[in-house]
């Protein structure tokens, strides 16, 4: 279950148990989800998973599972034991990796990554990854940094919810990505690095709120002038 509320997921790729969970609570009444990966979990174990989620939010595990089938369910098994409630799995090692994932686990499938180097390999297979995401998974990953990916994968993306991360520190401007068709923005260093995260959290977290309103409204609008 996720619940969209804010728009707005954290991730904690910090290396301290203790500074995760102080982030992760002062965010908490501001975002819909945390987001962990390998920076917080090698360092301190995936325990961290299971206390993240007693706070009462979803826990994604952002591990970019890439390997054969039977190796990559193991990946998402563990996370689910954790207490995790999604898993990201790469999309282009293939459909069958994918069904192995979604089989244990709701899984986002990454779609296009949000660095430059993403148009490198990634770019050129992505709308092929997001029909193929759209038989198994929850929901797929595409790169707030590039707007009009988001637009692009949005229109093939039918049914699935898109979390977009590259908010703040890789550039792009909050709401930006939820303008463009994301469902939720994926938000790190903007937050857990910034001198008040509780703080930035809700500045980032009403922003995306009011440009849900307004694509509602928008939506509304169209909604009206059909019916005239
Ligand atoms: O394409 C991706 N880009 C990306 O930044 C796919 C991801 N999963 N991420 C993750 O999102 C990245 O690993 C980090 O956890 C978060 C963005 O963090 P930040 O740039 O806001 O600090």
């Amino acid at each position: 279950m996720l619940r969209r509320e804010h728009g707005l997921i954290l991730a904690l790729d910090v290396t301290s148990r203790n500074k995760a969970l102080e982030v992760a609570e002062r965010a908490l009444e501001h975002v819909d989800a945390l987001k962990v990966g390998y920076p917080l979990v090698l360092s301190c174990g995936m325990e961290v998973v299971g206390e993240l989620s007693e706070l009462g939010k979803p826990v994604i595990a952002d591990f970019k599972v890439a390997d054969i089938p039977y190796t990559s369910r193991l990946i998402c098994e563990q996370a689910r034991r954790a207490g995790a409630s999604f898993a990201i799995v790469h999309g282009f090692v293939g459909e069958d990796v994918i069904k192995a994932c979604a089989g244990v686990i709701d899984i986002f499938v990454v779609a296009e990554m949000s660095h430059p180097g993403a148009r490198e390999f990634l770019q050129p297979v992505a709308e092929r990854i997001v029909l193929l995401a759209r038989r198994h998974a929850f929901g797929i990953v595409a790169p707030a940094t590039r707007p009009e990916r988001v637009a692009k994968l949005r229109s093939l993306a039918e049914g699935l919810v898109i979390i977009s991360p590259g908010v703040k520190a890789q550039g792009a401007k909050p709401g930006d990505a939820i303008r463009a068709g994301a469902d939720f923005e994926i938000v790190g260093r903007g937050i857990y690095a910034s001198p008040d995260p509780g703080r930035s959290a809700a500045e980032i977290a009403r922003k995306l709120r009011g440009v849900m309103e307004e694509l509602h409204l928008k939506q509304r609008g169209n909604v009206e002038e059909e019916e005239d």
